[in-house]
């Protein structure tokens, strides 16, 4: 399925009426209809959290909130974007010459991600534009990651408008590849499985080499979503990147005490793989070998034997070269431990065990934990609303996405969906004026959706 490229369809009939709106505003704007529509989801990521860019396998499922681009190839050598939301302004430029500012996380720059990563990829002479008309129904900046799916329909819109056949792997790959050009250091796990997704199907993405596996959830099981409002625009703020480079730091130190070439190690994935121990070993050796008191630039420069200026070049990336103090116990703790449950959390679903939804709930729990307690990428709001969502009900609740805000999800009974819905619905969003008018999007039950297409009428 993975090598096979984005399937072509017609529009399904349930969405006829959101596509007509579409074409409405495209013909209005551009004089004719569309003659495609390109669309990527959203996803949930059931656990995983922060391990994708330390090598390790996530496990997410796509949602049903996706973004739309209603496009046509034109005659100009342009690309033109136009949003269905009036917030976001109208942008064109040439196809053959355009720039992505790193740390501008303007809506386009999204959108020229992708069509530039398509561009490298086939490495054309003769290229042609579209013009797109965009609608995107992913809550923003709430770790639903509505920024890939921008990325992921805006590279197969290019690709379909210049006849480019690309394989989803190619696009998955390539798509994690260019977003970067946002200036983020992501993983993967989201472009991944806006392209693999499968209808009913949670996967396991790993990676290098990336691929994935269906993953089939306890029967009775359903995940609730649910949004803290808090928004966190990761290009627009550092804290995702300094993540980042405390593992790749966090990596380097524990190979140095363990007598490993540490110039060669970027992963925290690839100290085990040199050391060939279990997760659980590497978790030991984190603990026996890294501090908790935050190491500062001087004591990494100490241990690794370098100048400031050779770890800056080694080490650092553009946006923690200021940084002069860095947590490695407790990053790499979270990401060997979260690694770990995601392992455990495939074997439960696997197992087919009467207590499933229990101990998948206690893996999530267990995430949530130490996202907020070792890798500090809660919100206190976030937190509230786990614990509403398990006072409400849920057998486990956690934060989901890069977190500093954005969304939890809960597993629960599907039989316990609306208890859990209307108590969370009272508990957070109903008391608070700022939060009540936006419940019907910020809360809502969800299945596992299907993957990136694109449709024609
Ligand atoms: P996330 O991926 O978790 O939603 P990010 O901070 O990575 O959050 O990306 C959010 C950004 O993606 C927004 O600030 C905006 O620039 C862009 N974006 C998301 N949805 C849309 C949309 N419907 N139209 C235009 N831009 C969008
Ligand atoms: P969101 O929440 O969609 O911005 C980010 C990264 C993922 C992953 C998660 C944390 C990008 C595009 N996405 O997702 O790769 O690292 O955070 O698990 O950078
Ligand atoms: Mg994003």
């Amino acid at each position: 399925m993975a090598d096979h490229p984005v399937s072509v369809g017609k529009v399904q009939e349930a969405e006829s009426e959101r596509y007509g709106k579409l074409r409405s505003k495209f013909h209005e704007r551009f004089g004719h209809d569309p003659v495609f529509y390109a669309r990527a989801p959203g996803r949930v990521n059931l656990i995983g959290e922060h391990i994708d860019y330390c090598g390790y396998a996530v496990l997410p499922m796509a949602i049903e909130q996706d973004i739309v681009l209603a496009a046509s190839p034109n005659i100009d050598n342009e690309i033109v974007l136009i949003n269905m939301d009036p917030q976001y302004t109208e942008f064109t430029c040439s196809v053959e010459n355009f720039t992505i500012t790193k740390g501008d996380p303007q809506w386009y720059n999204y959108a020229l991600c992708g069509v530039r990563g398509v561009m490298e990829k086939v490495g054309a002479n003769v290229v042609k534009g579209f013009n797109a008309v965009v609608e995107g129904r992913i809550p923003r900046s709430a770790g639903l990651s509505s920024s890939s799916a921008l990325v992921c329909a805006a590279a197969i819109t290019m690709a379909h408008t210049n006849g480019w056949k690309l394989s989803k792997k190619t696009l998955s790959e390539l798509c994690a590849h260019c977003e970067r050009y946002i200036g983020t250091e992501g993983g993967g796990m989201d472009q991944a499985i806006s392209f693999m997704a499968n209808h009913g199907m949670a996967k396991l993405i790993e990676f290098n080499p990336l691929r994935s596996v269906d993953v089939h959830l306890p029967q009775g099981a359903a995940f609730v979503v649910s949004n803290s409002l808090v928004e966190h625009n990761k290009a627009g703020v550092s804290d995702f990147n300094i993540r980042v480079t405390e593992c790749r730091l966090a990596a380097q130190v524990l190979a140095k005490t363990q007598g490993l070439p540490w110039r060669e190690i970027r992963r925290l994935v690839d100290v085990q793989d040199k050391l060939e121990v279990s997760l659980e070993k590497m978790v030991i050796l984190v603990a026996d070998k890294l501090h908790e008191e935050p190491y500062t630039k001087e004591e990494v420069c100490q241990v690794l034997e370098v100048t400031e200026e050779e770890l800056a070049a080694t080490s650092l990336n553009p946006s923690t070269q200021e940084l002069t103090s860095f947590k490695l116990f407790q990053r790499a703790t979270h990401v060997y431990s979260e690694a770990n449950r995601v392992m455990q959390f495939k074997m439960v679903c696997e197992e087919r065990r009467p207590d499933a939804l229990e101990q998948l709930g206690r893996l999530m729990d267990a995430s949530h934990a130490s996202c907020r307690d070792m890798y500090e990428c809660s919100h206190p709001d976030l937190d509230k609303l786990v614990k509403l969502c398990r006072d409400a009900g849920a057998r486990g609740s956690r934060m989901t996405g890069a977190g500093w805000g954005g969304c939890c999800v809960s597993i629960v009974e599907a039989s316990r969906v609306m208890t859990l819905l209307t108590k969370v619905r009272d508990g957070y969003y109903s008391p608070d004026p700022a939060r009540a008018p936006h419940t019907k999007e910020a809360l809502f039950g969800t299945q596992p959706g299907g993957g990136a297409a694109i449709y024609v009428d």
